[in-house]
């Protein structure tokens, strides 16, 4: 096999990637220069793909009650326990929880197998969690969900407003593109509205550091603005616009002082957006995860509307999607309030058709169970057989230990996964082995609505099958054998092309007909192709003319109030609990912690707070905190860090029970929903904070497993094995038992040095002459360099091992800050302090960092800014 083109599986910029066998043997990922989305850039994640496509981890055969068994009998089981549910208690006591990384003609199949077959609409998925509030904003404006704009709008733009989005991290492709056309374009401005100074404040001319959920205020004042400043445009109001009075007078009405920022800075962002005609504003969950999350994305499209800045070149608002198909599952129709091609469930001329169409029995008229009250309903007994599908609820769902035990509790639960180590297939009845990246075949919608294919290029081991065909393989064993007949996704896809067809007729804005008669072969070459695709259109933006797909054909904007998030602060849990991403993990790692260098950026949970919350707590800087609501509790190392403001503090969402002692931190969010959309507030939880009180503090690296059993522990992997940073509240009797304890090593030799005066202990365990494993206990944080200790092992040296400190000749590179090159933060400043380098591209110049996918240029800077910036560990 030579090269196949791809694309990403990470999130919604939709990058397109080159697979080659490497010489080394495996697999050799790049960009796809002849994509559009990237252009043959990729970030540290799309970079690092290959390190992720090993075997160990991967399920291979179906399990019933933990034990393998085969496909047909574990796909009788799902089948008879679904039938038995629906036979006994009707349609609706099934569900299905479904993702926005599953493919197009994965989630179709889905779809029609609940909403066709079993006649319920309880499937929901993900994005749910994600981009619902986009959905439920665009379709109260536009009439349909439809994203306006395109990528190059983004570059065409002469301001940019990031809301709620952390675009260097999250978005990483997209965020260079603007840097690009910014240094191309110098008068360029770009603004960022996140309650933190994140890494995407880099190329921020403003940043609006926002009081939590001021964003609706912030929005309603600009409306007011906009109108006092004579910057409406009144002809494209008065011919495609309606709801214009009433949404100003509520925007007039709005204190801004919730915002929580100084009236200069308002004004001068005002003034800015004012009068700047060319303005994109994108936002991602920062607007969406809160209880007035729709209402955040009316407020936005309100001003686009106000201004007739939308659908036209370098304007309008652009919601970005998270996952690689969050958009294909909103197309398909994969929430529990929608049909499918963006057609009513409530309407009944769609369901007829799309009944006909399906050749189905009926079409439920009521939505389904969203994300958070089929979990609750699963726990209640209302749900008696439950599938979840390529995602992990029981670490992602908020109010995480409540979805666990309700997923305990349901009568029977299949998970299909990649893996059977995750904190949801551990607790399922039955678990089936999916197709993985690389195997799988399909298509998935980007941020910008383009269709792209991800084709398979490596074999799959025997044993995964492929989502749609266990979903087929079960639709087949519940009587529906020849509706769910499918030779391959090609079929599907053409199924779904003709259905939008349909849509397209009843004047639906997702039409794909064009692509209708696409041979086998066709679809294998399809070039990434923008939506809608029919005999009269191509691509394109939408709205510049008006043409809503609302009753009347106009834009509605709408009068909005700001609220506050729903949780309290209260005396007892002072803290706002902010949540995200960080730049070189994937949700819940199952993939991205299989690189070792990727899980060198950072290495474990943590906690951004404010210094001077930190003094009043007494957190030292590197010590572990513990973070509680009223619902849950966290362990996580402390970053003291004026990027958060006080109050306020925030915690990556990546860890799970896999990789951490108790780091699962939706278990401390509340299941609080914005009432529109039914999208949890994943930001804005109430939170206390306290010291854990550590007797000691520990790191340690093996060739092999590590198995902690201390308080607070998080494991990642390296070249050669396992790292792991620990803290508990006894100190261990016998320092080198704990270790063989520790490192499952009974037998081997040990080297230590103790001084139990101070509480120091450094032990190594050897094999043969050699180091296998070592560990460094202190009572205070362990202050040893991590990455050169990381690299030790094998060595027979245990002296010096032990010493945990290169010697001169050896200097230790740090923490990762360049995944691409693997460049640690002490080989940077080292580099900045000798050669006198004083901007990223001579740090480029001289080491490589930053030169390949540039996600950590805006690391670099900072680097540069000031020599001590903090991080998680080192
Ligand atoms: N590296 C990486 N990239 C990813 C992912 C990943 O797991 N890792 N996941 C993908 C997915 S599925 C998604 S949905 C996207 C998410 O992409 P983003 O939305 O960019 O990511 P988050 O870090 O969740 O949140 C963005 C920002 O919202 C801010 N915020 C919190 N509350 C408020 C508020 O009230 N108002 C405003 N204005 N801002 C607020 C936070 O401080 C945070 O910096 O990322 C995608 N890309
Ligand atoms: N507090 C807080 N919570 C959040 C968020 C937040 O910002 N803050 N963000 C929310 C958002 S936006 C999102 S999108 C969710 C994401 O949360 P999840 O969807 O729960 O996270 P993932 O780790 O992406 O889960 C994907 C699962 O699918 C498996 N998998 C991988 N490939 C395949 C495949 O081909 N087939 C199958 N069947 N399985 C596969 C993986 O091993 C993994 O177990 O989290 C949400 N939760
Ligand atoms: S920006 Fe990164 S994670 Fe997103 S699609 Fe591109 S390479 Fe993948
Ligand atoms: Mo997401």
């Amino acid at each position: 096999m030579t090269e196949v083109r791809t694309t990403c599986p990470y999130c919604g910029v939709g990058c397109g990637v080159i697979a080659k066998p490497a010489a080394s043997g495996g697999w050799s990922v790049h960009g796809d220069p002849s994509h559009p989305a990237n252009l043959g850039r990729l970030c540290s994640k799309g970079s690092a793909l290959a390190e992720t496509l090993g075997l160990e981890d991967r399920l291979l055969t179906p399990r019933v009650g933990g034990a393998p068994t085969g496909w047909n009998a574990a796909l009788d089981l799902v089948a008879s326990r679904f039938r038995d549910a629906i036979d006994q208690h009707g349609p609706d006591s099934v569900g299905f929880y479904v993702s926005g990384q599953l493919l197009t003609e994965d989630y179709y199949v889905a779809n029609k197998l609940m909403k066709g077959f079993i006649g319920s609409a309880n499937i929901d998925t993900n994005s749910r969690l994600c981009m619902s509030s986009s959905v439920a904003g665009h379709k109260r404006a536009f009439g349909t969900d439809t994203v306006p704009g395109q990528y190059m709008d983004l570059e065409e733009a002469d301001l940019v407003v990031l809301v709620g989005s952390n675009l260097a991290w999250c978005h990483p492709v997209l965020y260079q593109r603007i840097v690009a056309a910014k240094k191309a374009r110098p008068f360029m401005k770009v603004v960022n509205i996140d309650p933190r100074r994140t890494a995407t404040c880099d190329i921020a001319d403003l940043h609006l550091q926002i009081a939590p959920a001021g964003d609706v205020a912030l929005f309603n004042g600009l409306l007011a603005w906009i109108a006092e400043k004579g910057a409406v445009d009144a002809a494209y109001v008065a011919r495609h616009v309606e709801g214009f009075e009433v949404a100003l007078s509520a925007a007039r009405s709005e204190d801004l002082s919730v915002t929580g920022l100084p009236p200069q800075l308002l004004r001068e962002f005002f003034d800015l957006w004012v009068r700047t005609e060319k303005t994109v504003t994108v936002f991602s969950q920062g607007v969406n995860q809160s209880s007035s999350g729709t209402d955040k994305v009316n407020a936005i499209l309100n001003c686009h509307l106000a201004t007739g800045r939308i659908g036209r070149p370098g304007m309008g608002p652009f919601s970005v999607t998270g996952q690689p198909n969050a958009m294909g599952g909103r197309e398909v129709g994969g929430l529990a309030n929608m049909l499918a091609c963006h057609l009513d469930l409530e309407n009944s001329e769609h369901r007829a058709a799309v009944r006909d169409f399906w050749n189905a029995p009926a079409i439920p008229s009521v939505p389904g169970l969203k994300a958070v009250d089929m979990f609750r309903a699963a726990g209640e007994g209302g749900i008696k057989a439950l599938w979840i599908i390529h995602t992990n609820p029981a670490v992602s769902m908020p109010e995480a230990d409540a979805v666990c035990t309700a997923i305990e509790a349901c009568e029977f639960v299949v998970v299909s996964d990649v893996t059977a180590a995750t904190d949801t297939a551990r607790r399922a009845d039955v678990v089936l082995p999916a197709m993985a990246w690389g195997e799988k075949d399909g298509t998935v919608t980007n941020s910008e609505r383009c269709i792209s294919r991800q084709r398979p290029f490596a074999t799959a081991p025997d044993g995964p099958r492929a989502d749609w065909r266990i979903l087929c393989d079960v639709a087949g064993r519940l009587g529906w054998a020849a509706q769910f007949d499918y030779d391959g996704p090609a079929e599907i896809f053409r199924e779904y092309a003709a259905l939008s067809g349909i849509a397209g007729r009843f004047g639906r804005d997702f039409d794909i007909s064009g692509l209708v008669d696409l041979s086998t072969a066709e679809y294998d070459a399809l070039a990434p192709t923008v939506w809608p695709l029919t005999t009269v259109r191509a691509g394109g933006r939408f709205f510049a003319d008006g043409g809503f797909f609302t009753e009347s054909g106009r834009g509605q904007m709408l009068p909005l109030k700001r609220r506050g998030p729903a949780a309290d602060t209260t005396a007892a849990f002072p803290f706002r609990f902010n949540t995200g991403r960080v730049r070189d993990h994937w949700h819940t790692m199952t993939r991205t912690a299989k690189s070792p260098r990727l899980s060198q950026h950072m290495g474990e949970p943590y906690l951004e707070i404010h210094p001077e919350d930190a003094a009043v707590l007494g957190l030292q800087p590197a010590t572990i905190a513990e973070v509680t609501s009223p619902l849950g509790r966290a362990l996580l190392r402390v970053v003291t860090t004026d990027r958060v403001r006080p109050g306020e503090v925030f915690a990556p969402m990546h860890w799970t029970s896999e990789s951490a002692s108790q780091a699962r931190i939706d278990a401390l969010v509340p299941s609080e929903v914005d009432p529109i959309s039914g999208q949890p507030e994943s930001k804005a939880a109430a939170v206390s904070v306290a010291p854990f009180s550590a007797a000691w503090y520990g790191f340690a690296v093996a060739g092999g497993e590590i198995r902690p059993r201390t308080a607070y522990w998080a494991k990642a992997r390296t070249k050669t094995g396992w790292r792991a940073e620990l803290a508990d509240a006894a100190v261990p009797q016998d320092w080198e038992q704990f270790a063989r304890d520790l490192f499952d090593r009974s037998d081997a030799d040990a080297v230590s040095v103790i001084d139990a005066h101070r509480g120091v202990a450094r032990v190594a365990l050897l094999d043969s002459g050699r180091v296998v494993a070592t560990l460094y206990a202190a009572p205070d944080p362990v202050a040893v360099a991590r990455a050169h200790i990381t690299g030790r092992i094998g060595e027979s040296d245990a002296g010096t091992v032990l010493a945990g400190r290169p010697g001169a000749d050896r200097p230790d590179p740090g923490a990762t800050v360049c995944a691409c090159f693997d460049v640690g933060v002490n080989t940077i400043l080292s580099a900045i302090r000798t050669g006198g380098l004083t901007s990223v591209e001579e740090i480029g110049a001289v080491l490589q960092a930053g030169t390949s996918c540039g996600s950590c240029r805006p690391e670099l800077a900072a680097l540069l800014a000031n020599a001590a910036a903090p991080r998680a560990a080192e």
